[in-house]
């Protein structure tokens, strides 16, 4: 496809999840990106989350990596490739393929991980290359693999619009996956017996539309699912037709999980025996049951377990592979799945093959025609960098992540970086804190400009297609490893003209001696030319030569046919049954969960260049319940150190009946870039599950004091601040510039000499007033008619309207703005909007919650129609929902 800059909409996918809307974008003439969604694709039908929506904000090339770097000067593509090739070339001659690694991304396109895969597997002869799937699926990969044979994922969306039961577990649907959540709840407006059992410790926005929340401790897991088989034996509910037919192992696990009685599972859990016997009724009762599971289950050391202790009841049950039925391990990358596919972790070989089979190596090596082929494991993530810290790996490539924010221990992973003899980053923006890390800097292609195949959540193939001409140098990641690969001697193999050939060799290879023997078989697709690659339609897998290809309705097990050797499934019988969940041992620990924000995307490096999103939440946080911040003595908006034995984290406080006592929830998204000490994964330990190497990522046992701040403070800059000196900062885009949250430890000498640092201008520039009484000071500096940035310090969290504050920086007229930026409280003369809702339409929610009190709205529709917050993407209706949940709570009470 042409990308030259046109005026026609494309079709593609969004950047983001693994729910994988299609989208139609379409560039302007004044060079903006008019964003829809495609009514025609069948995962969203048209709908679009808060991020999908704002990706057009996320375009522009400012902090684009736009050229090649060789310790961090210019260097020319020819200059960096062959130092890449080089160094990677004569390390392996040294020292072995085993010294090397790779580190990819569920972000990167199929064709780009194909070839990374088939470098490293098939020509290089090491299994070292992982991914941040390892975070992320692994734990639902091996127990697919335990359990089915294969790594598949049964069933597709329509089975949760079509279930009377859905059971989601460990997944913050609404945030996390909005646009399936919003197909559900649709489907259970329509549909109300449809049932919605939560479990999650936290009761997050999803559970605005469960019908049951159960506030599991976290890891009783295995045990509320090895408490339910054991129950669904007891009482009949057992498809012995199936289990016979089809399963093996049901005895034994019967005989492992039979000491799970509901007291038991209740000790295990921290749930009442009640709410436990409700739901296992329920579920017994209810024949179309979909249970979907995401990180609160995989991201466990014992995530394996947990997913065998779901599939279980699936298998027992019998629903499986039916309408409305099925364990549903939900992807969270837009390419996790693809990833799979092509084998791209570093215990799987390639299109669903294992590399411990000497059989699926050869055909591999032969279909390649490689001079080698891996013929062990790789290196998993986390023993990936350990091996760099200690040396045994001494050239790594990474792709498309960002470890040093993202990896458990991620001090530690910094560190290996920095003594590794080589690193090289391939990233499409020139600032992480990976890229700190670099000797050689690859700037690759973006969302917008990358061209080729990402695979969802339920199997479906979707064409991502450029609509924008690639900036400075960048160049595609596929175009880059292979490159790299004819430099290292591998011409004949890495020949690729384009990303068709490349999904042309993987679609053969998928079919290359299967004949039905392994799930993942796209032969149908073998052959496209690059027309018909362009115009590829979204399909699901299985899409076989020969035999019966995918359609809506296709799913997998109804009748068996797994891919044990056997086509038998197994019942897994966890690891330990004298299941204990974690709790914090001494008082004064709590329990660390991480997860995600509704309007960031990980480590923020797209979503954190839009105001809009960035208005939802603009600071890290950590949320605690009520009972712990009295017993610990800190307040709302206060801020906090929170410390593990690995390191530790800065954060503001904010209470809530939603977190679990004894827990505390930090945000994976702050990084070095935006904050003084965000990092959260900084303080995990990276501990995994002895079977996936997944880390345990949602419990860490911390402490958390409060953080004595001499001076709390609050900035909008015109330009980017300067933010050395500062022991806690925050940093946000506000529309025309920059928002910024402040502290410092020890007095201030001379707080305008700080103010002159953060704004950029000479001390001479500024406006200042000191409240002497208060002990607070306000800066403000204009550049004629323009502010260019004002300043609140204060010995108390500052308050000002943020919203009020940042629309300064955009205001024509500051003449009378002037006195009320240096006057008192900023904004007090109007309604302060509060922190945003509603992304699309910016509603702040005190204007929500006025509406709601004044009773000019009342429900989630009436406020679309007044205020338009929640009527278009519809991401915040469930907060919106909560919020007037919430109005009528305090009216009632
Ligand atoms: N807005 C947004 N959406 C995203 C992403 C993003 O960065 N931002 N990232 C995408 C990616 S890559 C992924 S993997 C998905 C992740 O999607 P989710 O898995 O839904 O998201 P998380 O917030 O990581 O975790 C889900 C929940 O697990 C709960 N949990 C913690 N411990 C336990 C436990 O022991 N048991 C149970 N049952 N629950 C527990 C947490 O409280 C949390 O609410 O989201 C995808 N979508
Ligand atoms: N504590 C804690 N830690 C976690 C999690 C958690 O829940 N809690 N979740 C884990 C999970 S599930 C995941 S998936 C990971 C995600 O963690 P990461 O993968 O580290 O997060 P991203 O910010 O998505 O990193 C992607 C990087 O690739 C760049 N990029 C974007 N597109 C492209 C491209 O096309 N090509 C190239 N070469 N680069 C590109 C981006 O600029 C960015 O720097 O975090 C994991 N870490
Ligand atoms: S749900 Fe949102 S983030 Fe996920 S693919 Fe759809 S639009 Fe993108
Ligand atoms: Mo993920």
């Amino acid at each position: 496809m042409d990308a030259a800059q046109t005026t026609k909409t494309v079709r593609t996918t969004c950047a983001y999840c693994g729910v994988g809307c299609g989208i139609l974008a379409t560039p302007q003439p004044d060079g903006s990106v008019a964003i829809q969604g495609d009514p025609d694709h069948p995962a969203n039908f048209g709908r679009l989350c808060s991020k999908g929506s704002a990706l057009g904000e996320t375009l522009g090339l400012d902090g684009r990596l736009l050229h090649p770097t060789i310790d961090g000067e210019r260097a020319s593509w020819d200059e960096a490739l062959g130092r890449v090739a080089e160094t990677f070339s004569r390390t392996i001659a040294e020292h072995g393929p085993d010294s090397v690694a790779f580190y990819v991304s569920g972000q990167l396109l199929t064709e780009d991980y194909y070839v990374a895969n088939k470098l490293m597997k098939g020509f290089i002869g090491s299994g070292n290359i992982d991914t941040n799937s390892r975070l992320c699926m692994a734990s639902s990969v091996a127990g697919h693999r335990r359990a089915f044979g294969s790594d598949t994922v049964p069933g597709t969306y329509e089975d949760l619009e079509q279930a009377d039961l859905v059971v989601l577990v460990g997944s913050n649907l609404a945030w996390c996956h909005p646009v399936i959540y919003q197909r559900l709840a649709a489907a259970k407006a329509e549909r109300p017996q449809l049932q919605v059992v939560l479990i999650d410790p936290r009761r997050t926005m999803t559970a605005d539309i469960a019908d049951m929340h159960l506030a599991i401790a976290s890891d009783g897991d295995t045990a509320l699912f090895s408490g339910l088989l054991r129950h669904l034996a007891a009482v009949g509910a057992v498809d012995q037709s199936y289990v016979e037919a089809y399963t093996d192992g049901f005895e034994e696990v019967i005989g492992a999980v039979g000491q799970m009685t509901v007291a038991q599972v209740a000790e295990a859990t921290g749930l009442k025996p009640h709410a436990i016997a409700s739901f296992y009724e329920l579920f017994a009762r209810t024949e179309k049951v979909v249970t979907v599971y995401s990180q609160g289950v995989n991201q466990s050391v014992q995530g394996t377990d947990k997913v065998n202790a779901i599939i279980n009841c699936h298998l027992a049950t019998g629903r499986i592979g039916r309408p409305g039925m099925g364990p549903f391990s939900i992807t969270g990358q837009p390419n996790a799945m693809g990833g799979r596919e092509v084998g791209g972790m570093a215990n799987m070989l390639a299109a669903h093959m294992a590399i411990e089979d000497a059989g699926h190596r050869r055909i591999v090596q032969d279909f390649w025609a490689s001079p080698t082929i891996a013929d062990k494991p790789g290196l998993k993530a986390v023993e990936m960098f350990q091996a760099v810290a200690d040396g045994r790996i001494k050239a790594i490539w990474i792709m498309g992540t960002n470890p040093v924010v993202s990896m458990p221990d991620a001090d530690a992973v910094a560190q290996a970086l920095g003594q590794c003899p080589f690193v090289v980053v391939s990233d499409v923006v020139a600032k992480t804190d990976t890229m700190a890390y670099a000797h050689v800097a690859l700037p690759a292609a973006a969302w917008g400009e990358k061209d080729g195949t990402v695979t969802n959540s339920e199997r479906r193939i979707s064409r991502q297609r450029p609509f924008l001409p690639l900036p400075g140098e960048a160049r595609p990641d596929w175009a880059i490893v292979t490159e790299i690969a004819r430099r290292m001697g591998f011409d004949a193999a890495f020949a690729y003209q384009s990303p068709a050939e490349i999904f042309d060799e993987h679609a053969r290879l998928s079919a290359e001696a299967n004949a039905g023997t392994r799930d993942f078989d796209i032969g149908a697709l073998a052959g496209l030319d690059r027309a018909a690659f362009d115009t590829l339609s979204p399909v699901q897998w299985p899409q076989p030569a020969t035999g019966e290809k995918a359609t809506a309705d296709t799913r997998f097990f109804a009748e068996g046919r797994f891919y044990h050797p056997d086509r038998r499934a197994r019942f897994v019988a966890p690891a330990q049954t004298d299941l204990q969940s974690q709790t914090p041992g001494e008082a004064k620990t709590l329990l660390l969960n991480t997860g995600r924000v509704r309007d960031h995307w990980h480590t923020m490096t797209r979503t954190g260049l839009s105001a809009r999103l960035s208005a939802h939440i603009a600071e890290p946080y950590a949320e605690l319940h009520p009972k712990d911040a009295e017993r610990l003595g800190v307040n709302e908006a206060d801020l906090v150190t929170v410390a593990s034995d690995r390191g530790e984290a800065i954060l503001r406080v904010l209470v809530s009946e939603r977190q679990k006592p004894g827990s505390v929830f930090v945000p994976m998204h702050w990084t070095s870039q935006n904050s003084a000490k965000g990092r959260v994964d900084a303080l995990i330990d990276a501990a995994t599950d002895p079977i996936s190497g997944q880390p345990g990522l949602k419990s860490t046992a911390v402490t958390l004091r409060r953080f004595a701040a001499a001076w709390y403070g609050f900035a909008v800059t015109a330009k980017r601040p300067v933010t050395n000196g500062l022991d806690y900062f925050s940093l946000a885009r506000a529309e025309r510039g920059f928002r910024l949250e402040a502290a410092v430890a020890a007095e201030l000498d001379d707080p305008t000499a700080l103010a002159e640092r953060l704004m950029g201008v000479a001390r001479s520039a500024i406006l200042s007033y000191h409240d002497v009484s208060g002990g607070a000071y306000r800066f403000a500096a204009f550049d004629g008619e323009r502010l260019l940035g004002a300043f609140w310090l204060s010995r108390s969290p500052v308050i000002v309207s943020r919203s009020w504050a940042s629309e300064r920086l955009g205001a024509e007229h500051l003449a009378r703005d002037r006195f009320r930026l240096l006057a008192g409280r900023g904004g007090a003369d109007r309604p302060d909007p509060g922190a945003t809702v509603c992304s699309c339409f910016s509603v702040g929610v005190n204007e929500i919650t006025a509406a709601v009190v004044s009773g000019k709205a009342v429900t989630v529709g009436a406020i679309g129609e007044l205020l338009k917050a929640g009527s278009n993407c519809g991401s915040c209706r469930s907060e919106i929902k909560g919020i007037i949940d919430g109005v009528e709570l305090k009216h009632s009470a």
